[in-house]
């Protein structure tokens, strides 16, 4: 097995189910995109319709206008691909001034129970690596991952090259 840091080859959770990924996670750590949005205090609640279809809503610390601190209020929908982990999510805030835009929503690997490991790359460099991305760590329980499942949330950011590349988010009760 060697390592290859080309978004192309980045696998993902094999045999997505949607449905089991609905309800709440919590954010545990993160890795940053440039001009990075939510700090902390971040969960994200998916939801699947009669149709099949997957949205969202999240929320979490962000500061806007450089001083302005604020829970966002976010949303979310994903339009399926060929493969059932990976999305193409639109997304806008409550309110007009928050980010909106259009990212990949890929998920990495998820025990839909305890933990998921999601991965956005934004920007693929001309050799095919990712120039800006970003992911979450997400856990199912605020107090974070279970010990049983950090080597195997490990070996993953490894494989998608962003090992040492996540900060931890903390859950205050901000929002
Ligand atoms: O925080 C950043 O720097 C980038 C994040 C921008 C996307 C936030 C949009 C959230 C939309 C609603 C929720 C959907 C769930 C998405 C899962 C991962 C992003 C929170």
């Amino acid at each position: 097995w060697a390592q290859d840091c080309q978004v192309a080859n980045i696998p993902v959770m094999q045999n997505f189910d949607k449905s089991r990924f609905a309800g709440k996670w919590y954010a545990v750590a993160k890795k940053d995109p440039v001009g990075l949005f939510l700090l902390d205090n971040v969960a994200a609640t998916y939801v699947i319709d009669e149709s099949g279809k997957m949205t969202a809503n999240a929320y979490g610390r962000v500061i806007i206008l450089n001083n302005w601190e604020m829970c966002a209020n976010m949303f979310a929908t994903f339009e399926d691909t060929p493969d059932p982990a990976k999305f193409k999510m639109t997304y806008w805030g409550a309110a007009s001034y928050l980010q909106s835009g259009n990212d990949e929503h890929w998920v990495i690997d998820t025990d839909y129970d305890n933990y998921a490991i999601h991965y956005s790359c934004r920007e693929v460099d001309m050799d095919g690596t990712c120039l800006d991305g970003y992911s979450f760590i997400f856990s199912r329980h605020p107090t974070g991952l279970r010990p049983e499942d950090q080597k195997i949330v490990t070996d993953k950011k490894k494989e998608i090259c962003l090992l040492g590349k996540y900060r931890r988010v903390s859950h205050t009760g901000f929002c």
